[in-house]
């Protein structure tokens, strides 16, 4: 991916957006998706810090949306968020991740999650086993999730990466997950029971309506493009869903 963010972000997140991109090149097969003419590079800075976000998004046969976002804030606050949303059609989670920190602080907040959308909550059977013969990577600062958070699986890894080593693991960590979601997805065949689908889009909405409670990007969001824009853009570009 080409940006002019990245070369300027923190180096975990900068490698990050390397890696998943690889992964997907690698893994999918990628088709144009038409990002709103308007937010594929944005910059706004009402209340003085500026923001700047750059968005890239595909889309392939298993996945209605791969979204990779890089966004720096002029006070030094760098961010990557990435989600893949599958096709209704298809019975699979959401791989979703989120860095948040400062090239001079370090990153406070990474998390990485493949999170169930079926109506029992659970994963599917293949990714369960897969996820649970994983050696469990070791971080020193483990995080609580928020309230909202009761929509990520139990394999959902929340840190704040401490020191070289653990930015490595967190990376070698969203590797694997994104490397195993393209190829289960690729195992995967559509569900044609409207019944099931409609289950689908019910637990793709919940996860949205969850994640969009975030009030910590929200008032990142806020600060440099105020609140009509922010919810346009937590609706239709972070956490857009589908209705049947
Ligand atoms: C936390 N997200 C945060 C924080 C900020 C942002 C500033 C607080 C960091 C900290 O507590 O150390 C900001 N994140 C953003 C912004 C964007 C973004 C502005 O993505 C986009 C423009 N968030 C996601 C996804 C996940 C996610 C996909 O976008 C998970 C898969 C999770 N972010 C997440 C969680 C927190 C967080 C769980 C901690 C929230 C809390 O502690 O209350």
């Amino acid at each position: 991916m080409q940006g002019s963010l990245r070369s300027r972000q923190h180096p975990l997140i900068c490698r990050l957006a390397d890696c998943i991109e690889a992964v997907w090149q690698e893994q999918l097969e990628l088709l144009p998706y038409e990002v709103p003419e308007d937010l594929g590079y944005i910059e706004g800075s009402l209340e003085g810090e500026r923001l700047t976000i750059e968005n890239h998004c595909y889309q392939t046969p298993q996945f209605r949306k791969l979204h990779l976002e890089l966004a720096q804030v002029s006070n030094g606050l760098d961010i990557l968020h990435c989600v893949m949303f599958p096709r209704p059609d298809y019975a699979l989670p959401i791989f979703g991740t989120d860095l948040v920190g400062t090239r001079a602080g370090g990153i406070s907040a990474a998390i990485a999650d493949l999170s169930p959308v079926s109506r029992d909550r659970t994963l599917p059977q293949s990714y369960q086993q897969a996820l649970a013969a994983l050696p469990s990577a070791q971080f020193s600062q483990p995080r609580a999730l928020p309230e909202w958070g009761d929509i990520f699986s139990e394999f959902c890894l929340f840190v704040r990466p401490a020191g070289p080593q653990e930015d490595d693991r967190f990376l070698a960590h969203v590797r694997t997950l994104v490397t195993l979601h393209c190829q289960l997805a690729r195992a995967e065949s559509p569900l044609t029971s409207p019944r099931e689908i409609a289950d689908i889009l019910a637990g793709q909405q919940n996860y949205c309506t969850k994640q969009q409670q975030n009030d910590k990007t929200r008032r990142v969001l806020e600060k440099s493009f105020g609140s009509e824009w922010t919810d346009r853009y937590m609706n239709t570009m972070l956490f857009d869903y589908v209705t049947a």
